[in-house]
């Protein structure tokens, strides 16, 4: 499809950035998916020695199973480069993430990097960010009352929705990688993105919120015609 033809075009792009004896954050989702794809076959084809860090433990698997060497953040310690999808950017190259339920591994992998590529189709590119729902990680304990916190702090901040909702598993609650719950907030459109994220992570219970403010120095996106843009 196009839009899978653009995801694979801008995730082969990024892997040029990719440097003999880099160390890589491996981002999440099924853009980044054709991004550890292709660094798998560099590493076969052209014998790139890199290391990989994963955000999120299906990432590690993908990384094992096309021969991309992965260790621990805290061996890696310090990263070159992390590649990694998003569910929006804009104009600033700010970013909503956690669409794929990673955000909480994604943010601290691009946060431990030198640079943070994330690699898109034009679809994600918005004037203003917020049409997606936010993700933001709480905890398990008392999330119901986190909820509450949640909705009552978006009364004063300049959002236009005020809803969240648990993400679900089926019948269950989604668990992420670390164990926690994931809210996703309809605010339908993000005034202050800024001020949104450092308010957020105020509130007891949560963990971290999909909004990546000043991390992004780079989104390369991807066209169905097999073009592909550089934004920085
Ligand atoms: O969950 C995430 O942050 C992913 O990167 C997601 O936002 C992008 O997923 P996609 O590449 O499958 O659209």
């Amino acid at each position: 499809s196009p839009i899978d033809k653009a995801k694979f075009v801008a995730a082969k792009r990024a892997v040029d950035y990719v440097e003999d004896g880099m160390k890589v954050g491996l981002g999440t989702g099924s853009t980044a998916a054709w991004m550890v794809k292709c660094l798998g076959e560099r590493i076969r084809d052209d014998g790139l020695r890199i290391t990989g860090v994963a955000t999120s433990t299906r990432t590690a698997e993908l990384a094992q199973k096309v021969g991309v060497p992965v260790v621990s953040l805290d061996e890696a310690k310090w990263l070159d480069l992390t590649i990694d999808g998003a569910d929006e950017y804009d104009h600033n190259l700010n970013l909503i993430k956690g669409g794929g339920g990673a955000l909480l591994m994604e943010k601290i992998v691009a946060t431990a990097s030198d640079e943070l590529i994330v690699i898109a189709d034009l679809s994600k590119q918005v004037e203003a960010l917020g049409a997606f729902p936010l993700p933001v990680e709480v905890i398990p304990f008392g999330w119901q009352t986190t909820k509450a916190l949640v909705e009552e702090t978006l009364v004063n901040l300049d959002v236009l929705g005020r809803t969240s909702a648990l993400r679900m598993n089926g019948a269950t609650p989604y668990v992420t990688d670390e164990g926690n719950f994931i809210l996703d907030l309809h605010l339908k459109r993000i005034g202050n993105p800024r001020q949104l994220a450092l308010v957020m992570n105020q509130i007891p219970g949560v963990v971290e919120n999909g909004l990546f403010i000043d991390i992004c120095d780079v989104v390369v996106i991807g066209h169905g015609d097999g073009s592909v843009e550089v934004r920085d």
